[in-house]
């Protein structure tokens, strides 16, 4: 059976899981502790050299980065359109999930990382530099998702797709990290409706902290 190897409170855990279960995908959830560093370990290393999480073994194929998982899942049941097929429309998908991981997602995990994990690394209070920069990012790239949304009932349009799980997986601690946010409606409906899935909203794991 398929493996999933993820620490489910994580974002980049939380889009993989919420997809495959979307999916309906039946798989092994093995977890990575983090926090006793599990993801050091030679035989993770093994599967992952970037000794991040999360990881997918699949009949002996290994496969690492959230969004390529993601990915490979949808091709799974490409029926369910998750990924689709025409050029276009799944460049779209490439393009959010690509925008997700070089600017979303660097910005939603600079206010988890300041506001709800650096007393659990022992590293103190938050920086307020790192704030006003995590803050100042996550309004500019929220205006853009925003004014996308405005458009469409979904990121690339009337299709849910994995970009939606990608992007959607920060907005789960927006309240908690302090996205500056209350000001973009069309991120509220859109997210209400992504809260909406079942697969979603069993996806959803508090930290241990
Ligand atoms: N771009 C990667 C990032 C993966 C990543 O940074 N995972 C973090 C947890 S959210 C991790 O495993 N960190 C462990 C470490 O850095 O020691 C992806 O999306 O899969």
């Amino acid at each position: 059976m398929m493996k999933l190897h993820v620490a489910p409170p994580s974002p980049r855990a939380f889009k993989v899981l919420a997809v495959a279960r979307h999916l309906d995908i039946d798989f092994d959830l093995c977890p990575v502790d983090l926090l006793n560093g599990a993801q050091l370990r030679p035989e993770f290393a093994a599967l992952n050299p970037n000794k991040k999480m999360p990881v997918l073994e699949d009949d002996g194929f290994v496969l690492w980065e959230s969004n390529a998982i993601t990915q490979y899942l949808a091709s799974r049941k490409p029926e369910r359109g998750l990924l689709p097929a025409d050029p276009r429309k799944h460049a779209d998908v490439a393009r959010w999930q690509f925008w997700e991981s070089c600017h979303w997602d660097p910005a939603c995990a600079t206010l988890i990382f300041e506001r709800m994990l650096k007393k659990v690394f022992g590293q103190g209070d938050p920086t307020p530099a790192h704030l006003e920069k995590g803050e100042a990012d996550v309004r500019q790239l929220g205006a853009v998702l925003d004014g996308a949304l405005a458009e469409r009932s979904y990121l690339c349009g009337e299709q849910l797709t994995v970009a939606d799980f990608s992007v959607g997986a920060w907005l789960n601690y927006a309240g908690r990290a302090g996205y500056p946010i209350d000001g973009f409606r069309e991120i509220r409906r859109w997210y209400a409706g992504l809260m909406e899935l079942p697969a979603w909203r069993e996806s959803i794991v508090a930290p241990p902290f």
